[in-house]
């Protein structure tokens, strides 16, 4: 992990979550960004919960992503004490296969919002490109790191798309 001083709070609700939530941690190195990672849960721990939301801003977090699964009330507990942005990962898994964390994630009233990302692998992927863009605002050095990274992704596409027509034609 970086060593300089953490602008993303990255949060799950158990260390079962870890698997997916490693991704996020990776892809947000991959932009040069720091993270503080930490288990809280927002039913088992829950003022826990609410002192982290509650001092994030001041210990000079920017953004928090928060991944959880079943009954996934974490995203929304912290937004609940925070202003600053929140996105939520919900965690496949359980009797719902994630449907549940997905809804409980998304589904909140509105003023409180926590942006949600997919179920599956793509989510932590894409909570660390979002986090990456919003903070990209005014930098130009890391607007840089993302268009080269979506550069990538058209190449990765081109490269696909070679692929299918090589086959199409033997
Ligand atoms: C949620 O319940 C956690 O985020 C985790 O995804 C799920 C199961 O937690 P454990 O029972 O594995 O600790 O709160």
């Amino acid at each position: 992990m970086s060593k300089s001083k953490p602008e993303v709070g990255i949060v799950m609700g158990s260390d079962s979550d870890w698997p997916v939530v490693q991704n996020a941690v990776k892809t947000l190195e991959e932009f040069g960004l720091a993270s503080e990672v930490r288990v809280i849960s927002a039913h088992r721990t829950p003022a826990l919960a609410c002192d982290y939301a509650s001092t994030a801003s001041k210990r000079g977090l920017k953004i928090i992503i928060a991944a959880a699964g079943g009954a996934a009330h974490l995203g929304g507990v912290l937004a609940a004490h925070t202003i600053l942005p929140v996105i939520g990962i919900p965690v496949k898994g359980g009797a719902l296969n994630g449907m549940d964390a997905l809804l409980a994630t998304l589904q909140m009233p509105s003023g409180i919002p926590v942006a949600t990302v997919t179920l599956g692998s793509a989510g932590p992927v894409n909570a660390a490109v979002l986090a990456a863009q919003i903070l990209a605002t005014g930098r130009p050095a890391l607007a840089r790191r993302l268009v080269s990274y979506k550069k990538k992704l058209q190449k990765k596409v081109a490269r696909g798309n070679e692929t299918v027509q090589k086959a199409l034609e033997t």
